[in-house]
């Protein structure tokens, strides 16, 4: 192991517990999933005691709202969601030693012993508090399942832990008129007690732990620790009056359940129990490494509550490193599982069979490491066609085609080597180490870069080596040629296994060797000795066409125009008026006659209208939605005696009416009968 990794026997590695509430988004593959395989993958290779932990995290309000949202029980949601999400993971390539769910016994064992452990020692304090309570239902009600005004922007449907308008965060008490999301119902404060976890007694200990003995973690982690330090901790509840999740084991405990915070990190724990019978040797052992790799929204429970929980259970281990990603979003806007704004993993990986490298590496190469990223259609086609096919694939194809055009597959002698020839195979060892000392420090876009190093480093060395030209006049000079691409391309088939585990495998076939080669010993021994049969190949990746892309966007533009639909609320009334001054306008049947677009506007067109009164120009803010060869002879209703205003310098004097529908598209109004020009409308 490098340096710092030195007094390490093994290491454990967790992603965070997707929670069983919805499928699995890009977002959350390059926040975590991707990054954590390519470490583990790495250190795989590097033959390293390395385990990988994870599971669905199946409590929580979360999973509540979804169950009442699709009208069937939580047990259904979790059912449905972990399978759905687990062979997500498996189609994708996802290496998890354990997938579990924290619904299992042993988690439940573990969490209530853990608990219990904390609770019998005097770790816990008890305090009593007011919470809503719905009579009706006869239940304590969660934050979200408390609705009312917002105090700060007046929302109706603010929650009791957020108003998503302003987003303001609040308290289910600064609600204004609160209702009860299950009954509609208005809540009652009601006394009922907790168990709180005394975060201000850990302050100490996580200054030290993390702001003295941390100063590697990453800025973005570091820096939100600091934060939360800065402020000053303070006691967290562990318990909730739930009826969903892990019921409180101590005196006192009836309709109550441990918070789901509380029981979800300890599914690691459970998990490696169930993984194996010598978990102990991974959470109580000092020589074992362990990190945690989640999303930025997880790093308090990452970093401070789930620390501060172990700390003071004593026996267990503290993570080394956690490497949290930032968020990434999708064609600009925010990813949101409520909006069905994402492009989800079993869609992929449906859609685009056999192309999981693709999507694992453009997550890589624009990952949010330290500050949000945007995802788009054309980056990812832009990507596979000029990085992908163009450069590696084509590297690849060429030589091993020409292996076998030339030598019949076989790897051609290699003594006769130029000075060229040696540097560029010194390059390969350089490339490996860079590769390497970027994972080990949690870079992996920086890492993907150097390792896509020995595809440059291919290309370069055969378009200036030139063997296809060279063949003519000396043979023996394209052995050594050859030979060289085909160090280099065996090197590829490891240095990018962790990054492109579906592609190298596919490339170890076309080069006849049954396993990865020794990471250690990439360039610095002969891979692929003369001799040696290779077998035929094909192409490592197919360009990705600009229909395929449009069929995602317009995907995506659908789902937009969807969501405007389901959630249309009409514009609040504009104040009173007297009929005597509706009677001031003067509305009209009328035909366009000829339309035309405005010069230098996108948004106007130019019309040419029979009133029935006289033909007069409008000037109109339609060229968005009706092209203007079309719209010759519509029949419209239009205000006739507006005064003429100047619009780009033309005179328009009169506005057609029109209505703008949830979606945002404008429709002409016009009456269900064929009616003269000049009809009065009242
Ligand atoms: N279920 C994921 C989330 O906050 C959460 C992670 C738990 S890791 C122990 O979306
Ligand atoms: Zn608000």
């Amino acid at each position: 192991m490098p340096e710092e990794n030195k007094q390490y026997k093994r290491i454990l590695v967790t992603s965070a517990l997707p929670y069983a509430n919805g499928p699995i988004h890009i977002g959350h593959m390059a926040g975590v999933y991707i990054p954590s395989d390519t470490y583990v993958r790495y250190q795989r290779l590097k033959h390293r005691d390395v385990i990988h932990i994870c599971g669905s995290d199946e409590h929580g309000v979360a999973i509540t709202m979804r169950a009442r949202k699709e009208g069937c029980t939580p047990q259904d949601i979790i059912d449905k969601y972990h399978e759905l999400n687990k062979k997500a993971f498996e189609d994708f390539g996802i290496s998890f030693d354990i997938y579990s769910r924290t619904s299992c016994d042993t988690h439940t064992e573990t969490a209530s012993e853990i608990f219990k452990t904390l609770y019998d020692n005097g770790k816990f304090i008890e305090k009593e508090s007011e919470q809503y309570y719905d009579e009706e239902a006869k239940l304590f009600l969660a934050d979200r399942y408390i609705t009312g005004t917002c105090p700060h922007c007046g929302n109706t449907n603010a929650y009791g832990d957020q108003c998503e308008k302003c987003g303001t965060s609040l308290e289910p008490t600064d609600l204004i008129d609160p209702k009860s999301a299950i009954s509609g119902s208005k809540p009652v404060l009601k006394k009922t007690k907790h168990w709180y976890m005394p975060l201000d007694q850990y302050q100490q200990f996580l200054e030290d732990w993390i702001l003295k003995d941390h100063k590697n973690w990453k800025t973005n982690v570091y820096g939100q620790c600091k934060s939360w330090l800065d402020q000053g901790l303070q006691p967290r509840a562990v318990s909730r009056d739930l009826d969903w999740g892990i019921h409180v084991p101590v005196e006192g405990g009836e309709g109550k359940v441990l918070y789901v915070w509380f029981d979800a990190p300890i599914g690691y724990i459970s998990f490696t129990k169930e993984l194996t019978p010598d978990w102990e040797k991974y959470w109580k052992s000092p020589d074992t490494k362990l990190v945690h790799f989640i999303g930025k929204d997880n790093i308090v429970f990452h970093c401070i509550v789930f620390p501060a929980i172990l700390k003071a259970e004593g026996s267990y281990i503290l993570p080394d490193n956690v490497p949290a990603n930032e968020f990434l979003n999708l064609e600009n806007d925010k990813i949101s599982t409520s909006r069905n704004w994402a492009v989800w993993l079993h869609e992929y990986n449906e859609a685009f069979p056999g192309k999981q490298d693709v999507l694992r590496y453009v997550l890589t190469a624009n990952a949010p490491e330290t500050k949000d990223n945007d995802f788009t259609w054309k980056d990812f086609q832009q990507r596979n066609n000029s990085e992908l096919v163009a450069v590696l694939g084509n590297f690849v194809n060429r030589t091993l085609l020409l292996t076998d055009k030339y030598f019949g597959g076989i790897v051609p002698d290699g003594s006769n080597l130029t000075d060229a020839d040696k540097e560029a195979l010194s390059k390969i060892k350089e490339i490996k180490d860079s590769t390497e000392a970027s994972i080990e420090q949690y870079r992996f876009r920086e890492a993907l870069n150097n390792a896509m190093g020995l595809g440059r480093l291919g290309n370069k060395y055969i378009t200036e080596q030139e063997p296809w030209k060279v063949w003519k006049t000396d043979q023996e000079r394209v052995k050594a040629i050859l030979y060289v691409n085909l160090q280099i391309t065996a090197a590829i088939s490891t240095v990018l296994e962790p990054f492109l585990p579906h592609t190298t495998e596919k490339l170890r076939g076309f080069l006849n060797i049954a396993k990865t080669f020794e990471w250690d010993e990439i360039g610095e021994k002969e891979l692929l000795p003369a001799g040696h049969k290779l077998n035929k190949s094909s192409l490592l990746f197919e360009p990705i066409t600009d229909e395929v892309v449009q069929a995602q966007i317009d995907k995506l533009n659908q789902t937009k125009i969807d969501n405007l639909k389901n959630n249309f609320k009409p514009q609040d009334p504009k104040p009173e008026i007297a009929f005597e001054d509706f009677e001031k306008c003067d509305i009209r049947t009328a035909t366009i006659i000829s339309a035309e677009k405005v010069k230098k506007s996108n948004k106007l067109l130019k019309l040419l209208v029979d009133t029935g009164i006289d033909q007069r120009t409008v000037v109109s803010g339609i060229a968005e939605h009706y092209n203007p060869e079309e719209i010759a002879g519509r029949k419209i209703l239009m205000i006739v005696n507006l005064k003429p205003r100047k619009i780009m310098g033309i005179e328009s004097t009169g506005m057609i009416l029109s209505a703008v529908g949830a979606d945002g598209s404008l429709h002409f109004l016009n009456p269900d009968a064929e009616l003269h020009n000049g009809c009065v409308i009242g």
